[in-house]
């Protein structure tokens, strides 16, 4: 009965190593808190990969850890190209809306025209209400695809 019992753990380590196996090799990088930042880039730019922290700003440049790691820069530099503008304060796509403005609009900071109307997200409604803002008949009663 010993031996039945040592087998069956046996078999049961293998199957759980196989499904560990099978489920890191899915998504292609570790993200084991699913906060959207592969473990590595979070440990490597000191944040916890345990805990999902894709909103926090770790050193309060305006840009959340995930706009950082979605635009490769550094979540521990408020400045990380060192030309006196915030990353927060960047324009990463060039679009007249900035990294912090998209984030809280929920625009994509690596595309100008996030909802491909033809105009640039900085121009559009939902970003920072900058004037020559004319789209609002063309985003009525539209819900936009977020
Ligand atoms: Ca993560
Ligand atoms: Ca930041
Ligand atoms: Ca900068
Ligand atoms: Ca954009």
């Amino acid at each position: 009965m010993r031996k039945f019992k040592t087998l069956v753990t046996a078999v049961v380590a293998v199957a759980m190593l196989a499904f560990a196996g099978a489920a890191s090799a899915k998504g292609g990088h570790h993200d084991r808190d699913h906060d959207g930042m592969p473990d590595r880039w979070e440990q490597h730019h000191g944040l916890s990969a345990k805990k999902a922290n894709a909103r926090a700003d770790h050193e309060g440049d305006g840009l959340s850890d995930l706009g950082e790691y979605r635009l490769r820069l550094d979540p521990q530099d408020a400045d990380t190209d060192d030309d006196g503008v915030r990353d927060g304060a960047e324009d990463a796509d060039e679009d007249g809306a900035t990294n912090a403005q998209e984030e809280a609009a929920g625009t994509n900071l690596r595309d100008p025209d996030s909802d491909d109307d033809g105009v640039e997200d900085g121009a559009d409604d939902d970003d920072a209400g900058q004037a020559g803002d004319v789209e609002d008949a063309d985003h009525a009663g539209e819900s936009r695809g977020d």
